[in-house]
Formats: C-alpha cells, sequence, structure tokens
C-alpha cells in the first residue's frame, strides 16, 4: 500500500502482489491474513490498532508510536484482544552479532552486568530534531539496552550539541547517560553525521570482562602503508540480513500460533524512556523514568 499508486504499482508488478492506497482498506481485505507496517512514524499506533481490532498479526516499525499516549492506547487494545498480536520493529534481535552477545550474556561468561555503552553513528540523512533522534532513532539503543541488560531503564540525562547553534533543538550529537533498575549503569551516544557511513556497536562490561559486537563483516585491507576497512554506507546495507530474519521468523511464528519477538510491552517501555529522556531535555537535568509493572501477557514464554 502506497499513497503513491504509481509507486506501488511498480513494486507489485515486480512480486505478483495487489496494490491498495488506503490502509484501512488493506487491513480489513479478508485476503490480508497479516500486516507489515513501514509507513511514517505518526501512522503506527492508529495502523497497528486497527490490526489488533481486525485480528490480525502485525509487524509494526519502530517506534510502536510517537507518544506514550498512544503507544498506551496499542497495549490497551492489545489486552482487550487477549492476545498478543503485534511485534515491533526492534530488528537489532534478529544480528548475528548482537544475538551472540546476548547469548554470552545469557551463559554468564562475564558474571553481573555492570554496565551498557551503545553507540549509534549514523551517516548525515536529513537534519533532526533532539525529539526526532531520541524517537526514531535511540529508540532502537534504548530497545537493546533494556533486552541486553535484563533490566529496566530507570534514570536518564541528556545531552547533546545542536547541528546549528540557533535551532536549539536540533541534533548533531547526542549523549545520553543511563541508570537502570538493577544498579548497572551506561551511555548511550548518537551521531547525526558521522562523515564516514552506519555504524552501531554495543560493548558491555561484567564482573569478569568485557565483550563488544563487531560492527563490520568486511576484510581488514593492508596496503600502502596503510590498514583499512570497508564500513557500510547505511542501516539497510549493514542489517540486510537482520531484517529479512525478523520478517521469516515473524512469518513462520504467527503461522504456528503467535509472534515471538519484541512485543507493544518492549515497544511501550522504549518510548516511556524516550519520554523521559525528552523531559531531561527539557529539564536540563536527569530523569527518572515510571516504573511500571509488566502485564501478564508479555511474561517470557
Ligand atoms: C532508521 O529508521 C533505522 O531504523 C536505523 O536503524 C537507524 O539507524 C536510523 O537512525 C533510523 O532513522
Amino acid at each position: 500500500m502506497d499513497i503513491d499508486e504509481a509507486r506501488a504499482a511498480a513494486v507489485a508488478a515486480g512480486c505478483g502482489a495487489s496494490v491498495y492506497t488506503d490502509a484501512a482498506a488493506l487491513i480489513a481485505d479478508p485476503a490480508v491474513e497479516a500486516v507489515l507496517i513501514a509507513s511514517p512514524d505518526a501512522f503506527h499506533a492508529e495502523q497497528a490498532i486497527a490490526c489488533i481490532d481486525a485480528g490480525k498479526p502485525v509487524l509494526c516499525e519502530k517506534p510502536m508510536a510517537t507518544s506514550v499516549a498512544d503507544g498506551a492506547r496499542v497495549l490497551q487494545a492489545e489486552a482487550a484482544a487477549g492476545r498478543r498480536l503485534v511485534q515491533v520493529g526492534f530488528m537489532r534481535v534478529y544480528d548475528q552479532t548482537h544475538a551472540d552477545l546476548r547469548d554470552l550474556l545469557a551463559r554468564g561468561e562475564i558474571g553481573r552486568a555492570l554496565s551498557f555503552r551503545g553507540q549509534h553513528v549514523n551517516p548525515l540523512r536529513r537534519r533532526a530534531t533532539i525529539d526526532e533522534a531520541i524517537v526514531n532513532s535511540l529508540i532502537h539503543d534504548i530497545h537493546s539496552a533494556r533486552w541486553l541488560m535484563g533490566a529496566e531503564i530507570s534514570q536518564v540525562f541528556v545531552q547533546w550539541v545542536p547541528s546549528a547553534p540557533e535551532q536549539s533543538r536540533s541534533a548533531r550529537y547526542a549523549i545520553v547517560q543511563l541508570a537502570f533498575a538493577d544498579g548497572a549503569i551506561g551511555t548511550l551516544e548518537w551521531n547525526g553525521d558521522s562523515g564516514y557511513g552506519y555504524e552501531i556497536v554495543v560493548e558491555i562490561t561484567g564482573e569478569t570482562g568485557s565483550a563488544r559486537t563487531v560492527s563490520h563483516g568486511s576484510p581488514v585491507l593492508r596496503q600502502g602503508s596503510k590498514v583499512s576497512q570497508a564500513v557500510t554506507p547505511d542501516w539497510p546495507q549493514r542489517f540486510s540480513r537482520a531484517y529479512i530474519d525478523e520478517v521469516q521468523i515473524w512469518v513462520d511464528a504467527v503461522r504456528e500460533g503467535e509472534p515471538n519477538g519484541p512485543s507493544a510491552w518492549d515497544g511501550y517501555m522504549s518510548l516511556v524512556v524516550a519520554d523521559t529522556c525528552i523531559r531531561s531535555v527539557e529539564s536540563g537535568l536527569p530523569e527518572k523514568a515510571a516504573g511500571m509493572e509488566r502485564p501478564a501477557l508479555y511474561n517470557p514464554r
């Protein structure tokens, strides 16, 4: 579906799909069994709720909503349905080096996790505001921190460098200091214009060692008194395998019964932390995130 029918038709021609120009019509069509939402962020919550109301499994790209209130509406709709229908597009869960890091932590190889360091390096796509950087981009790192550390984030402190001094809400570089509910600490670093490409790095320090993701698969070239390694230009190239695995595993899971990836609760709690970050932007101080009881619907299976 696309509001640009010609563009939708061009994609459909390549894969024998039907074309829609209206999301509600697509979601309501009895021939449609499941929905992947990759529309602009502002439409995610209402479209996810429409899928829930239609009883259709939905893979909703992050962020699940653009506000905590809309995120809560998605949770309420799923609670009313009484079953999990929503998966949120935190696809780093399907990235091999992130999954390997999670397994290493689960085996206790570095003991109790003491700190999380996330680096999110973007090439310039467009000038973002600090609010967009948090809700659209850093939302990935917020989820990675919760997921890999196995703990909720209880306090944040945001500092940033505007991309234009006269536009105070513009964002060129940001650092978010984290405190976790279990006493661990961390930082998220966000770069909106790296000057060299796209890079995502996670490093976790534990009691008996530290572990860091591998951010490039490309060979290291030694030539002409230099050592160099290619860096992916942007996120589609860096995470192409993870996106494909995310969708295939989601399709297989919903065919079996229900989604088994990041849930609407993960989508909601990431929004709670993002909202707390924006409160820190407003106050210029560390801000506490409201602690919340996880509904039984989202208990680990
Ligand atoms: C984009 O939507 C993504 O999901 C990318 O992973 C992230 O790096 C980028 O900043 C977002 O805009």
